[in-house]
């Protein structure tokens, strides 16, 4: 057999890349595929952590984009017969074997949300994912209102991530961009409207990918990109994914919480109660002090409360 790598998929046909001749081809995955045996330990059960032991030893598994295959050819079709094992595995987009994850933000239009950049950060973190911050729409922001958000994401930036600010249908802040795509899967991720495709038309000019209407721009929830797929750039892939209004934490216990914030891991060793801290209501809590004497950006830390109420919420449910 041999290897390949799965480019696009719409529904079972695949665009696959043959891993030698890097030539295409479109292959459909064999029946069989669709239920396979794994170990526990298997990367493909990483967010299957409600099931049970036995449940975990049969998992249905469809080929995905971004997976590395074995195939075959018979009677002039290609059949994709093993997905080999994954380094990661996005459900929303559906996605395989990432190395970086561009969340996707505009400064307006829709309205920037700490909320959804905090929510963002932490699935990142739990998917042992690398994010990029990237704010588009920065011609469309008010200068006052634009200083203010850049002083809020200087935080972010102390605290260890990459921020970049463009307005991609001028290609202003582009260029500084090109390095961190080399070899790499990178996935564009954000809410409906805020330019993913509109940014990798930046990227790659003369690929013009279908972008919204200029009147439909007020991110009310209409999805123009409607399925998943890679495009070449700098010897690595972009993937372009449609957008989302909603997404959900894969968190059952709140007191995890706190293992996906960066920022509280280091400051958490002058809490009185050390690991053992969930930064709510202890005494001597380090957290609650950096944030009282505004050591950390007030919504940093309010979102934290609120997200950590929503998943004891949840749990209650169950
Ligand atoms: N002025 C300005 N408009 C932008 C910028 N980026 C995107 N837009 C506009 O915002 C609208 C939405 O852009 P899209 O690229 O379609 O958004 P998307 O994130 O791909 O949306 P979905 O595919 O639905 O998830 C379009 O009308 C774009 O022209 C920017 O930097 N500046
Ligand atoms: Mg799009």
């Amino acid at each position: 057999m041999k290897k390949g790598f799965i480019k696009k998929q719409i529904s079972n046909q695949y665009t696959i890349i043959d891993h030698e001749t890097k030539k295409e081809f479109i292959a459909s995955a064999r029946g069989k595929l669709r239920y396979v045996k794994l170990e526990s330990e298997s990367s493909f059960n990483r967010q299957k952590t409600m099931k049970t032991k036995i449940e975990k030893t049969i998992t249905q598994i469809s080929p995905k984009v971004g997976d590395n295959i074995l195939y075959a050819d018979l009677e002039g079709h290609t059949y994709i017969e093993e997905v080999l094992p994954r380094k990661n595995d996005l459900e929303r987009p559906d996605v395989a074997n990432i190395d970086q994850v561009l969340l996707i933000f505009s400064a307006i239009k829709p309205e920037f949300s700490f909320v959804l950049l905090d929510k963002f950060l932490i699935i990142m973190h739990q998917q042992n994912l690398t994010p990029v911050i990237v704010i588009t729409k920065i011609d469309l922001i008010e200068k006052e209102k634009f200083d203010w958000l850049k002083k809020q994401m200087d935080y972010y930036i102390k605290i260890g991530y990459d921020v970049y600010y463009v307005n991609s249908k001028e290609r202003i802040g582009i260029d500084v961009m090109n390095d961190i795509f080399k070899d790499k899967i990178t996935v564009l991720a954000g809410q409906t409207g805020v330019g993913k495709s509109t940014l990798l038309n930046a990227f790659i000019p003369g690929l013009e990918l279908k972008t919204q209407e200029i009147s439909d721009a007020l991110g009310r929830g209409k999805h123009t990109t409607r399925h998943t797929e890679l495009y070449e750039y700098k010897e690595g892939y972009i993937v372009d994914t449609p957008g989302f209004s909603k997404i959900e934490f894969q968190i059952f216990d709140e007191r995890e919480l706190k293992d996906y914030y960066a920022d509280f891991k280091d400051r958490s060793l002058g809490c009185k109660f050390k690991n053992k801290c969930v930064h709510i209501s202890e005494p001597g809590c380090a957290i609650k002090g950096a944030y009282e004497n505004h050591e950390m950006i007030s919504s940093r830390y309010e979102n934290y409360l609120q997200f950590f109420d929503e998943i004891k919420h949840q749990k209650e449910k169950y």
